[in-house]
């Protein structure tokens, strides 16, 4: 007898901020419960994680794209279909605290992203000197930028693990589940065929 396949709603979740931010470090720490060492992520990595969310098994797509100057005009590419926002700052580096908030602002005034919830992970909390999760959201100025959203600010470390899980639960609170599960069409393999044809040539 044939097994029922179980078509559980799928949900993209996208994973910005700058470079060395420590997104795919963080994703790493979240799929395996490892750290792994990392290299600059030219393309994009995806992973796919389960959750339950309202008694509901959902799978979560977390697309940890890199975040490199050049790969940051590609960021638009991946807008479309996204669930919730995941944008990482190194709360370490206050040279290039603009520079990200710059980048997230320009992200959050895309019409493919109206309304979708923002979970700004302040991670490398472990590092001393670190700004706090308060002095991000006045930097940020979060209440302003984001009136218009659900968001919410989580100090992590992805290196030692604190606070990550908590940050897991967070976006799957915060995520968005469609209403009608089969108004998801993307699954991985679509996207990532969407993605390569839309590429410039
Ligand atoms: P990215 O994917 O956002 O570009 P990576 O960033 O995940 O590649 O991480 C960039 C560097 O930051 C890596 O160090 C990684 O180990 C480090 N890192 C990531 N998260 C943390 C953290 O929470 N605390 C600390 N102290 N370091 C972190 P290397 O030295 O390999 O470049
Ligand atoms: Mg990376």
């Amino acid at each position: 007898m044939g097994q029922l396949v179980s078509k559980q709603p799928q949900v993209q979740v996208l994973l910005l901020g700058l470079d060395n931010a420590g997104k795919s470090t963080l994703l790493y720490k979240l799929k395996h419960n490892v750290c792994v060492s990392t290299v600059p992520t030219i393309g994009f990595n995806v992973e796919m994680l389960e959750a339950k969310k309202k008694g509901k098994n959902i799978a979560l797509n977390f697309w940890d794209v890199g975040g490199q100057g050049k790969m940051r005009e590609h960021w638009p590419n991946f807008h479309q279909d996204t669930s919730a926002i995941v944008f990482v700052v190194d709360s370490s580096d206050r040279e290039r605290l603009k520079e990200a908030q710059s980048e997230l602002e320009n992200t959050l005034r895309s019409d493919q992203l109206r309304g979708r919830p923002l979970i700004l992970l302040a991670n490398k909390q472990d590092v001393n000197d670190a700004l706090t999760v308060t002095e991000i959201k006045d930097r940020f100025n979060l209440r302003k930028t984001c009136s218009d959203r659900d968001w919410f600010v989580q100090p992590c470390s992805a290196a030692t693990g604190v606070g990550v899980e908590e940050a897991f639960r967070q976006i799957v609170q915060m995520v968005k589940l469609p209403s009608d599960s089969g108004a998801v069409k993307e699954n991985i393999k679509e996207k990532v065929h969407y993605l390569r044809t839309s590429r410039k040539p």
